[in-house]
């Protein structure tokens, strides 16, 4: 067991608990003004810390790591996704690297689910004409969506953010389709009444909804390109509450103005908070800024596991979270 507390350094402002505990059972350095560190501020950090806790806006590259100091063992991201950090070089170096998997499932699916109705029944269009006083009374044939019950939804990684939005969506009247590495386990698939698609450009053609939810890496940086975005039906919806990368976003744009595809729901974008300009103006398309897993309980819970994570690998154990590049 080690006697000296770990130095840990938080790149971001962490709720103040989950803050608080860690600097009750470690000598944890904060962010209080939450500013996003700059490269230099980062390596003046891992050239001191025993453990650094990043989030998805620090970028944890192999030039940063190779300037670690030789005492960095523990890398504690706050998040799930890790495309922000080179395991490869953070493995060449010894250092372990933990996320924080399973918290922020039901919230992010909660996302996938708001947005595949918000898109198809003009919900933040119906909101905006309130608001502006352009809505004169009910129509007839005013504000006309479209309906989800019945339709296909087309999930692309089926691990647990994808199960979570499978079991949502079945209660709205979709039925599932997916497109995985391999098929979900046949009990899953069952509950889930889902038809697995080994070929992603056949189940792209024939689905409704696409909902994006597997992770970010190299196999799926762009993975929906212009070509395959081209194979969605033109009257179907896009919903993204994985990572930009895995989408070509500027082929979106030109589809979704161009009503090749009719809609497009997205929290996360290629170079967050960018947003390409393109997208701004269409009204067919509900844009959120990145918060698939923003709940006070969920950051609560996130916290809980970074915390677990460095105090077990501090004691001299495996933490239950550490990222193995081969799972990618
Ligand atoms: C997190 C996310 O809030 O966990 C993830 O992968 O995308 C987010 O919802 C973020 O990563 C925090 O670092």
């Amino acid at each position: 067991m080690n006697q000296k507390k770990p130095v840990v350094h938080l790149t971001r402002k962490l709720p103040d608990s989950t803050e608080t505990r860690m600097r009750e059972l470690f000598d944890a350095r904060l962010n209080d003004t939450d500013t996003p560190r700059t490269t230099e501020e980062l390596v003046a950090m891992v050239k001191e810390a025993d453990v650094l806790v990043p989030t998805v806006t620090d970028r944890i590259d192999a030039d940063l790591i190779a300037a670690a100091g030789d005492q960095l063992k523990l890398i504690a991201s706050f998040g799930t996704g890790v495309d922000h950090i080179d395991l490869a070089a953070a493995k060449a170096r010894g250092i372990t690297v933990t996320n924080t998997p399973g918290v922020l499932t039901e919230d992010t699916a909660d996302v996938a689910m708001a947005l595949m109705l918000a898109v198809p029944r003009r919900i933040a269009e119906g909101d905006k004409v309130t608001r502006t006083g352009e809505w004169t009374g009910w129509a007839p044939t005013g504000m006309l969506g479209h309906r989800i019950n019945g339709k296909r939804l087309g999930i692309i990684g089926m691990g647990r953010i994808g199960c979570a939005v499978a079991r949502r969506a079945r209660g709205f009247g979709l039925s599932i389709h997916y497109h995985n590495r391999k098929p979900v386990h046949p009990e899953t698939e069952a509950e889930l009444e889902a038809t697995y698609w080994e070929s992603l450009d056949q189940m792209l053609s024939r689905v409704d909804i696409v909902s994006v939810n597997c992770p970010h890496t190299p196999a799926t940086q762009k993975l929906l390109t212009r070509e395959r975005l081209e194979m969605m039906q033109p009257s179907a919806y896009l919903v993204n509450t994985s990572r930009g990368e895995v989408v070509d976003e500027d082929a979106l744009a030109d589809l979704l103005a161009s009503r090749h595809i009719a809609g497009a729901g997205l929290d996360v974008y290629a170079d967050e908070p960018n947003i390409t300009k393109a997208l701004l103006d269409l009204p067919n398309v509900v844009l959120l800024p990145h918060i698939g897993s923003a709940t006070i309980e969920g950051r609560l819970e996130m916290g809980d596991k970074v915390i677990i994570n460095i105090q077990t690998f501090w004691d001299g154990h495996a933490p239950r979270d550490r990222v193995i590049e081969a799972m990618l």
